[in-house]
């Protein structure tokens, strides 16, 4: 007999177990169908009993391979700073061990889709079941908020831990659910997009959407315009240093991204926003002058030269190596607020862009505007704006993203007392972030019609992850859960008693959240 046991002795930075414990936490649901999960899941059903631990579990796979490994050391690096025990990764059928998690992709239940996924708890095992290792990751995310809040907090906390048996079966409503972070305007580093990736993973989203290109700054290097980044990559709004990602840096996004089974989608933003490829690349000005850097916050007033050759020649450059770093399927070319290109120069520029997107292998996402173009049916509209917009995407049969300003711009302030945000498209609180439905909001378009949600975050007013997260949380959850719950299954009233319990989660997460009046906070 072959030794089996793929035991991985864990570093498991020591130390910590000897010291302090965090006091136990009081978040226990005694029923299962009681537990305030984020997104709400399709079903959940209550059984008898608890599974009970105090320390290291056994976290077996039904088959070892590297992603299913990987799965299982997600769940073992979330667990060992709490429990203070090394847990021990175990094949199938060896070891019997009490308690233990298995963690298994099955074919036989493809009917849960690419993320859909059943947990069965029971005293002895706590059993998550995917038809894929994407399915495996969503379903450990209900695992965790499943555990005590204080196993956010990464430090040893006493046990013994429950969690009341039963079963939930989920899925998601639409397949893409999305946050988008503005590194443009204000640049954030590596660590800062590394956190927020966490923090939307742990609500079940699946796309990051950059913002890597606009007036203020260029965010990411192109090996073949190095300028771009050499001098429109310095500054940013209100005059500070910017930033950029060098390609091995932004790659390493992207792998973090993909192990939380996020996809990247990057965005430069044109032929408006440019001002930063304006300044930094002489050629794409109609004197061949480049334009000064520009730090102020004023949107419209720039735009690439849609009548000239080298346009695209420089844009196919970007669009070739944006497309190397992106394993996901799309590029996103802005197409918004382009107000100093005339309509007759902006609808043949996108469609020349969208040939150029098509042609590196990758389909092309644009905001409401570019409808205005004869759009490919693989493309995809991102309604911000006009609702007439996304209607007409929809009569050119292409699929819209629902990003509507007014409900779903984590930028706009709570209200008039919110310091930092903006409020032109009103005021977003926290119900009016969460009471709205992507399928009904514009009439004539419909679940088909809508490929998910997004919520974007423009940085003009945000310097830090600290204030990021303010206008972040507590409404990111809400988009989480429009994406993932049928509309049907979702009420402000409960959602916000829901909502309240995830207040212990935030603060163990460090997550510097608004504590909104509308939300009965635990
Ligand atoms: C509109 S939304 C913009 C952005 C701004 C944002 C501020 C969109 C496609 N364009 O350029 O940053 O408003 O809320």
């Amino acid at each position: 007999m072959g030794t089996k046991h793929l035991r991985f002795i864990l570093i498991l930075n020591g130390l910590l177990l000897v010291l302090t414990f965090a006091t136990a936490n009081p978040s226990f649901a005694a029923d299962l169908t009681k537990a305030a999960l984020i997104p709400k899941p399709v079903s959940v059903k209550s059984g008898a009993g608890n599974f009970e631990f105090n320390g290291g579990l056994d976290i077996r796979v039904n088959e070892v391979n590297p992603g299913m490994i990987s799965l299982a050391k997600y769940l073992d690096d979330f667990l060992t700073p709490a429990t203070g025990s090394n847990n021990v990764i175990l094949e199938p059928g060896v070891q019997k061990s009490e308690k233990y998690i298995q963690l298994e992709t099955d074919d036989a239940i493809s009917q849960l889709g690419k993320e859909g996924y059943e947990l069965t708890i029971s005293p002895g095992t706590i059993r998550l079941s995917a038809h894929t290792p994407e399915g495996v990751f969503r379903g450990l995310q209900t695992i965790r908020q499943l555990l005590p809040a204080s196993f956010e907090g990464k430090k040893p906390i006493k046990g013994p831990w429950k969690i009341p048996c039963g079963t939930i079966l989920d899925y998601p409503e639409y397949t893409y659910r999305g946050a988008m972070l503005d590194v443009a305007r204000h640049f954030f580093g590596p660590d800062d997009v590394k956190r927020f990736i966490d923090l939307i993973a742990a609500y079940k989203m699946n796309v990051l959407h950059l913002h890597l290109a606009d007036d203020q700054g260029w965010r990411i290097e192109i090996k073949s315009w190095p300028s771009l980044t050499k001098i429109g990559g310095t500054t940013q709004v209100g005059g500070g240093k910017g930033g950029f990602y060098t390609q091995e840096v932004y790659k390493e996004i992207v792998q973090y991204a993909a192990d939380r089974f996020i996809t990247i989608i990057p965005e430069i933003d044109m032929p408006g926003h440019t001002n930063a490829a304006l300044a930094s690349v002489p050629e794409l000005n109609p004197d061949n002058q480049p334009t000064k850097l520009y730090t102020g916050t004023k949107v419209g007033f720039s735009t690439l030269q849609t009548n000239k050759e080298f346009t695209y020649k420089f844009l196919n450059d970007v669009i070739r190596e944006l497309s190397e770093l992106t394993p996901g399927p799309y590029i996103h070319v802005g197409g918004d607020e382009s107000h100093v290109t005339k309509n007759e120069d902006y609808i043949p520029f996108i469609e020349r862009v969208q040939e150029i997107v098509l042609a590196n292998g990758k389909q092309m996402i644009g905001w409401d505007e570019t409808t205005l173009s004869a759009l490919k049916p693989s493309t995809v509209a991102q309604y911000w704006s006009k609702a007439e917009n996304a209607s007409r995407g929809v009569a050119k049969g292409v699929k819209i993203i629902m990003s509507p300003a007014a409900k779903a711009y984590l930028d706009m302030k709570y209200n008039p007392k919110t310091k930092l945000g903006l409020h032109w498209a009103g005021y977003v609180e926290v119900d009016t972030g969460y009471k709205w439905d992507p399928a009904t909001l514009v009439p004539g378009i419909t679940k088909e019609n809508i490929l998910g949600i997004e919520c974007p975050l423009w940085s003009e007013t945000v310097t830090n992850i600290k204030q990021i997260e303010s206008l972040v949380f507590p409404r990111l959850p809400g988009y989480a859960e429009i994406g993932w719950t049928e509309a049907t299954n979702r009420k402000w009233e409960e959602y916000r008693v829901r909502l309240g319990c995830h207040a212990e989660r935030f603060k163990a997460m460090d997550v510097n959240y608004y504590p909104s009046a509308k939300v009965p906070w635990k």
